[in-house]
């Protein structure tokens, strides 16, 4: 399995984040990709690429037009008030306040275009984050012109919280989205998202929710009780001639691998019933049992497993990284579950 991969990623190199009430290190942060690479280099699965350029059409396809032009402009605009620590939100456009009106001033845009606040728009963030959705359409495109069964798409930043047009999450431009979009346009009828992320993958749910040539499938901890909070039930099964094509699995927290895996089969029943013609893995290695800030209690050994029931499906599977904070053992889970890919 070939690797689409970019340095370009150290572009996001953020400073801060908003955790536990305090501006720490960011969890999501460049040395994620380097575990990631030096795992890849005691076990070699394929060859590392870089990715091709695909311009900005598919992307403009999926986001907001005022959304990615408020994310080109953001640094320059929060750096030109002279405030001097990096850009998060403060005040949004909450029930009580619905808004009209999208506001001329970068304070009031950042609150307008996140969906949370952790995540700090430092500078070079946007360009990262194009260079990221450029390795999903790479991958996206070996699939879809059949020049591989498997990718792997070593995205960063991540994607999946990312909608149409809010940022948050440590997410931008929705990478999975990007990839699904693109295969539906070069020859794929119908395909599926499976979002096996410790959290839910509240961007891609929204962008697909009522459309019925992408079913979106997402094992995640309740959001009762896990970010984004306010997303990922059950009971969203997609809206119109969506009806049908979202399926949501909340699990609890402390859940186990096996447990998780019932659920996992479940979904990969409802995927081979959908007979998609390629399939899409938001892949987060954040269900490992020792991930700072997720509750799933997933052993680095279940990983092969993980990948060897989605790889049963015998689908060309484009695998798209998400997130994952144990950063010491996130090459080992990732590699492990792209082994087992191939099984
Ligand atoms: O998959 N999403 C993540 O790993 C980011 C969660 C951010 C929680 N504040
Ligand atoms: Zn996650």
């Amino acid at each position: 399995m070939d690797i689409i991969y970019t340095e370009d990623h150290r572009l996001r190199a953020a400073k801060t984040e908003l955790y536990g009430g305090e501006l720490v290190s960011p969890f999501e942060c460049p040395e994620r990709m380097d575990f990631i690479l030096e795992a890849l280099k005691e076990r070699p699965i394929g060859m590392i690429k870089a990715p091709n350029n695909y311009g900005d059409a598919i992307i403009n396809q999926i986001h907001d037009a005022g959304y990615l032009s408020f994310l080109d402009t953001a640094w320059d605009e929060w750096e030109a008030t002279g405030m001097k620590g990096e850009p998060i939100p403060t005040v949004w456009p909450s029930r009580s306040m619905p808004a009209p009106h999208i506001p001329a001033f970068i304070e009031g845009k950042i609150g307008y275009y996140a969906l949370a606040g952790e995540t700090s728009i430092s500078k070079g963030t946007i360009e990262a984050a194009h260079a990221s959705a450029q390795v999903a359409l790479t991958g996206a495109d070996a699939i879809a012109s059949g020049q591989a069964g498997h990718i792997f798409s070593l995205c960063r930043p991540p994607g999946h919280h990312a909608s149409r047009d809010q940022y948050g999450g440590y997410c931008f431009i929705n990478n999975a989205a990007i990839a699904a979009q693109y295969m539906r346009e070069n020859g794929a009828a119908k395909v599926a998202i499976l979002d096996v992320d410790f959290h839910h993958g509240n961007g891609t749910q929204a962008i697909f929710y009522d459309r019925d040539d992408v079913l979106f499938l997402s094992l995640h901890g309740d959001p009762s009780h896990a970010f984004p909070h306010f997303l990922g039930h059950a009971d969203e099964k997609g809206h119109g001639k969506g009806e049908g094509h979202n399926i949501n699995y909340p699990m609890a927290p402390g859940t186990a691998y096996s447990a998780w895996a019932e659920a996992l089969d479940h979904a990969l029943a409802s995927i081979r019933r959908y007979a998609p013609d390629s399939l899409v893995v938001s892949f987060g290695a954040d269900t490992f049992e020792h991930d700072p800030i997720s509750f799933f209690k997933c052993k680095s050994d279940d990983y092969f497993d993980m990948g060897a029931r989605i790889n049963a499906l015998g689908l060309p599977t484009l695998t798209v990284m998400e997130g994952g904070y144990a950063v010491k053992d996130i090459g080992t889970n990732t590699v492990n579950f792209l082994i087992g890919l191939e099984r």
